[in-house]
């Protein structure tokens, strides 16, 4: 059986890193049996969270491979009836919310001192706080590289809205991006979109997120559906109209 190396719930989330849950995901799209552990950097091909053991053995990191491997090793397309230029439109959206959105996520996780402390700090309970502070300096050094970091947080708020925009306008009023059933992106934008909507992180970004609804109902359904067991609780926060 595949093994899944994810962080585990958290964060009013049924797993802290949108990377788990895109590939957990697809796991369960493609009804693939797995078992989940917590997964240390350490043992990471990659350094990073989501690697996985396969049947063979073979430790795969990094969600986009072990997407690729899945699909090879178990004759599946995640992208299967969509055509040609779906296909190239799904592959945009996931590296704009992941190479892109992810990042204003993470800074409002991590650089903002009251998220932080209620959420990122708690990896580092019993450890020096020089440790701490060496993680959160290479965050910030990170969010600073791929330049979300050098704006102002109106500046990183509006580029973050243009994406859930872009995605708004995509999914319009179908169940999922390119119609009736899923595809490999609709686990990332699900992914991201959570980790922004969790009622346990205040944001801006979120109030914003909030005011997309059919954002807010995609995920409240990719939820129900594929963490059926998980109390999603929204507080009734995110039903709320906020102005754009
Ligand atoms: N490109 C990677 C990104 C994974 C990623 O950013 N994982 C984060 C957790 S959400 C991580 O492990 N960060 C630790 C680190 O970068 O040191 C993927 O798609 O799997």
């Amino acid at each position: 059986m595949i093994t899944l190396y994810g962080v585990g719930a958290g964060f009013g989330l049924p797993e802290i890193s949108p990377y788990v849950m895109k590939t957990e995901v697809q796991l369960k799209m493609a009804g693939l049996a797995y078992e989940k552990r917590r997964g240390m950097r350490e043992e990471a091909p990659k350094g990073q969270v989501p690697f996985i053991d396969t049947d063979e053995g073979v430790r795969i990191g990094d969600s986009t491979f072990i997407r690729g491997y899945l699909e090879r090793t178990y004759g599946l397309d995640f992208d299967e009836g969509l055509t040609a230029r779906e296909r190239a439109e799904a592959w945009a959206i996931e590296r704009m919310m992941e190479n892109h959105f992810s990042w204003a996520m993470t800074q409002s996780r991590w650089l903002d001192p009251q998220n932080f402390a209620k959420g990122p700090a708690q990896f580092f309970d019993g450890a020096p706080p020089a440790v701490r502070e060496g993680v959160l300096e290479q965050v910030r050094q990170n969010v600073h590289a791929v330049g979300i970091g050098r704006h102002s947080e109106l500046e990183v708020v509006a580029l973050a809205v243009r994406s859930m925009a872009a995605v708004a306008a995509i999914l319009e009023d179908k169940p999922y991006l390119f119609g009736k059933r899923p595809c490999g992106a609709d686990a990332t934008v699900f992914a991201l979109l959570a980790a922004i909507l969790t009622p346990f992180f205040p944001s801006e970004l979120k109030r914003r997120a909030e005011g997309f609804g059919t954002l807010v109902a995609y995920v409240d359904r990719l939820m129900a559906q594929f963490y059926p067991e998980f109390e999603w609780d929204l507080e009734g926060a995110v039903r709320r109209p906020v102005a754009a």
